[in-house]
């Protein structure tokens, strides 16, 4: 199991990158990407999140850890702002509730988005249902503060959680992410047709964007668009990839 001490050194030796998911589009166009972390680990590898997220939540790494995300991901968005073939492209960025709730969280990105020059409006933050279990007072007022300053949410692993559907009235919230869980039998499980059909359904009434990950197959593509989601991302087009295998990527579709 990963310990706290080896993440503290793994943050002082800057073994943390950010990988980047395509984001699509019906046209096969890239909007966008899903910046998703990666730990490369001295002797195990490249580590996905999930090795390591709950217990940097648990220690308290997160908070850490999280402003690098923000500040690399405002890197990486300023980088692709200053060519024309990129400049187009957005950033989703991961939000655990921990990092949310911290106090300083809207100081730091906030801090973090001027200092960089990003253009605040390329962001977008993914945030789950998880955030909104306990008391949603400070959080619709966090999310509020980040929204005049340009900053979108979207709702990630819709359809997993607990939330009740009356709070999507109350928050501020740009864009459902349906989950990859719902995707993967969409063709054959009637069920999980039923879920996805009634999501993107909500998120059209309540005029909301819609957006599928875990798309695999062009037939789920299909059977996604012929409901009404025109927004993808999955292994269909990439998994989530390096930065200079992202502008690699990028050539290949023109
Ligand atoms: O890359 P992978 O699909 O293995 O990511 C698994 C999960 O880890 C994601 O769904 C996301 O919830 C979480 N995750 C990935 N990158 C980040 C990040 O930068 N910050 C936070 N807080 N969570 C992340
Ligand atoms: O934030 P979230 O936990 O939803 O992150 C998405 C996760 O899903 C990432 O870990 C990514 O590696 C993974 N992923 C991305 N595309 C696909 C896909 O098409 N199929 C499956 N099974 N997983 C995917
Ligand atoms: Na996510
Ligand atoms: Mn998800």
């Amino acid at each position: 199991a990963i310990l706290g001490n080896e993440l503290r050194e793994a943050i002082q030796k800057n073994q943390f990158v950010l990988h980047y998911q395509p984001q699509m589009n019906e046209a096969g166009c890239i909007t966008g990407a899903e910046a998703l972390l990666r730990w490369m680990h001295p002797r195990h590898g490249v580590m996905p999140p999930d090795s390591f997220i709950s217990v940097a939540e648990d220690t308290g790494l997160i908070l850490p850890i999280g402003r690098f995300v923000m500040e690399t991901a405002c890197a990486q968005l300023v980088a692709w702002a200053a060519r024309p073939e990129t400049a187009h492209l957005t950033l989703s960025i991961n939000v655990s509730a921990a990092q949310f709730r911290d106090q300083e969280f809207i100081d730091h990105t906030l801090a973090t988005v001027k200092s960089s020059g990003v253009n605040s409006c390329k962001i977008m933050l993914e945030i789950t249902e998880s955030l909104l279990l306990n008391s949603l007072e400070g959080i619709i007022e966090k999310m509020f503060e980040l929204k005049t300053r340009g900053i979108s949410f979207s709702l990630d692993d819709f359809g997993t959680g607990y939330s009740s559907l009356a709070y999507l009235k109350h928050l501020p919230i740009d864009q459902l992410k349906i989950d990859k869980s719902f995707i993967r039998d969409v063709l054959t499980d009637m069920n999980d047709a039923v879920i996805v059909r009634t999501i993107i359904a909500l998120a059209k009434s309540m005029e909301l964007n819609i957006i599928a990950e875990g798309v695999e197959t062009k037939e789920q593509r299909e059977l996604l668009a012929k409901n009404g989601c025109f927004a993808y991302q999955g292994y269909l087009y990439a998994g989530p990839m390096a930065t200079e295998e992202l502008e690699q990527y990028m050539q290949q579709l023109i």
